[in-house]
């Protein structure tokens, strides 16, 4: 094999030259790490924070936590691992999560194959040699034959263009950028804007201790109950004792859960029948009341509506005050349409004396000043102010990664009218380039199809290695099949509205493209058998012209 990998050469310095770079050190980085070093491959990982963790990592905002189950969302490529992690809650918060995935890195010693506080600002494929030499913002290069970024998908924060934003002169946070220092709202007048996923996590934990708490809200949110609860000793016994199904449930089933699917349609039951399930679908945790709801309920608009009126009545039953409570009942999607939060006492939490709610469709923020937040209605002061305003999914972080392929083609250019994929993986004229968790890929758990992708790419190299081929490149059909193929299936599924930032919706001036693939895993797992069984056929190899890698 080729070179070893110091893991902190010194900055500016020219030296390293490696068979694969990683690109981040979240949950896929970490797996693509171990698995392309478990292959015989000398490898680095680069990582932009100051730890590991990826999305685990940034996302320090309190009240942060899984919404799969933690067992399900954790790696299952080691039974010892699974069985020596007690997770304390079947919804792990972040710092739990964090720990995980450091225990992770030490575990299986890789955390000397990671460069942190390394951000990449360039990379570029040399057509003569067949590698990738890889810049950092310190100035330090290295050199490999094959780069795999694992980005991730939410790892871009966006921020409104809302004028003053610098001005305002108190602090304020991203939720997507959370400081590692504790940040105290006790006492404090806090606004929160946004109300996904993040923002309806942290705005019950704010409202404990701020003075006074206002969310600013663009959209509601079809929001239920996460159910979270601890992992009792019985539990965890089980968890262990069925490992191996647990493992295959999650690496066959449709969207990488353990939720079962539920073969009822909506009108087959009646009223009171309905009304039970519904409850029982309320009281069920996390993403069950997706997958395991009536069959019809995310394609049929009836069925559909009457899972939302449950929902609506659900609000205004736990909010006190009817306005309010109109205000957090959305108006604009169907449930499912837009990825759904799961939360904890967040309606609860309006019913508070220090809690208000503004509806920014009909009171626009104008401006931030010096002291605060002004819409139509005037300025309202603030000592703190969170932006829960999510991020640049799915394309944002391999954008800014200064990606230069087959004849210095940048990768944003080529991705102008959305991105072009094969299987979410690779993209044609970028050879030897790779990303695993990237857009394209599929829907559901996401360490799940990461994982299956991180596979088919080892699978992909060691291929490679075996035959003494150096480049590895798609072939621009398969892509344009796949890529149509995402864009039929987004067409098809009457569930994902246009209002989603799973088609880029919400980044001004972005291209309108669904961004993941509604086909879903099954898909991606078939293909992936089929190319296997082909040798690989959709990929062109070649030989190198130097050999440098063939080892
Ligand atoms: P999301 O789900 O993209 O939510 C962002 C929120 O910010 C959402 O309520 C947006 O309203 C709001 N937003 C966005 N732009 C603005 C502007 N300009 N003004 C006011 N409000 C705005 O991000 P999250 O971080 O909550 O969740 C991301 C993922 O993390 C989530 O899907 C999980 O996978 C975990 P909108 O609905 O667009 O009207």
């Amino acid at each position: 094999m080729t070179i070893t990998a110091p893991a902190s050469a010194p900055a500016g310095t020219d030296t390293t030259e490696v068979d694969v770079i990683v690109v981040g050190a979240g949950i896929t980085g970490i797996y693509a790490l171990y698995r392309a070093r478990q292959a015989g491959f000398s490898v680095v990982a680069l990582e932009a924070g100051s730890g590991v963790g990826g999305t685990w990592f940034w996302n320090r905002y309190p009240g942060a936590r899984f919404d799969s189950e933690s067992y399900t969302y954790a790696y299952l490529f080691s039974e010892e691992l699974f069985d020596e992690w007690v997770w304390e809650e079947h919804f792990a918060e972040q710092p739990e999560i964090e720990r995980y995935l450091n225990h992770v890195v030490d575990r299986f010693d890789l955390r000397g194959l990671i460069r942190c506080n390394c951000t990449v600002t360039n990379a570029t494929y040399d057509d003569e040699h067949g590698d990738w030499t890889v810049e950092t913002a310190d100035g330090t290069r290295l050199r490999a034959r094959y780069l795999i970024g694992a980005t991730g998908v939410l790892s871009v924060p966006y921020f409104p263009d809302i004028p003053g934003r610098e001005s305002f002169a108190g602090e304020q946070h991203h939720t997507g950028l959370w400081p590692s220092t504790p940040v105290n709202f006790a006492g404090k007048r806090v606004a929160v804007i946004g109300t996904g996923s993040s923002g309806v996590q942290i705005v019950p934990i704010v409202a404990r201790t701020a003075a006074s708490l206002t969310v600013y809200q663009r959209s509601a949110n079809w929001c239920t109950p996460l159910n979270n609860s601890p992992i009792s000793a019985e539990e965890q016994a089980d968890l262990r004792a069925n490992f191996a199904s647990i493992r295959e449930v999650l690496n066959t089933s449709l969207s990488g859960f353990l939720h079962e699917t539920y073969d009822r349609a909506t009108f087959e039951d009646t009223e009171e029948e309905r009304q039970a399930y519904y409850e029982q679908m309320w009281n069920s945790p996390g993403f069950g009341k997706l997958i395991s709801h009536y069959s019809d309920m995310t394609i049929d608009e009836q069925a559909n509506a009457a899972w939302c009126a449950f929902i609506e009545a659900k609000i205004r039953s736990i909010v006190d005050d009817p306005e309010t409570a109109d205000m957090l009942v959305p108006k604009d999607h169907r449930f499912g349409e837009k990825r759904p939060p799961f939360v904890t006492d967040y309606f609860e939490t309006f019913n508070r004396p220090n809690v208000s709610l503004v509806d920014l469709k009909s009171t626009p923020i104008l401006r931030m000043t010096e002291s605060g937040i002004e819409t139509a209605d005037g300025l309202a002061e603030f000592d703190l102010v969170v932006w829960a305003t999510g991020f640049d999914f799915g394309t944002g972080a391999l954008a800014r990664m200064g990606i230069r392929g087959r004849d210095g083609l940048a990768l944003t250019d080529y991705w102008r009218d959305g991105p072009k994929t094969f299987l979410g993986i690779q993209a044609a004229g970028f050879p030897n380039f790779f990303f695993p968790g990237g857009p394209h890929a599929a829907a559901g758990n996401n360490p799940r199809y990461n994982g299956d992708q991180v596979d088919f790419v080892l699978d992909l190299l060691i291929h490679a290695r075996a035959h003494g081929f150096d480049t590895i490149e798609v072939d621009p059909a398969a892509e344009a099949d796949w890529t149509a193929m995402i864009d039929r299936a987004a067409r098809r599924a009457p569930s994902f509205g246009e209002s989603s930032y799973y088609f880029g919706s919400n980044i001004p001036g972005k291209p309108r493209k669904y961004l993941l693939n509604a086909a879903g895993r099954p898909k991606l797992l078939s293909m992936i058998e089929e190319i296997k069984s082909s040798d690989f056929k959709p990929f062109q190899m070649a030989p190198g012209s130097d050999g440098r890698n063939r080892g």
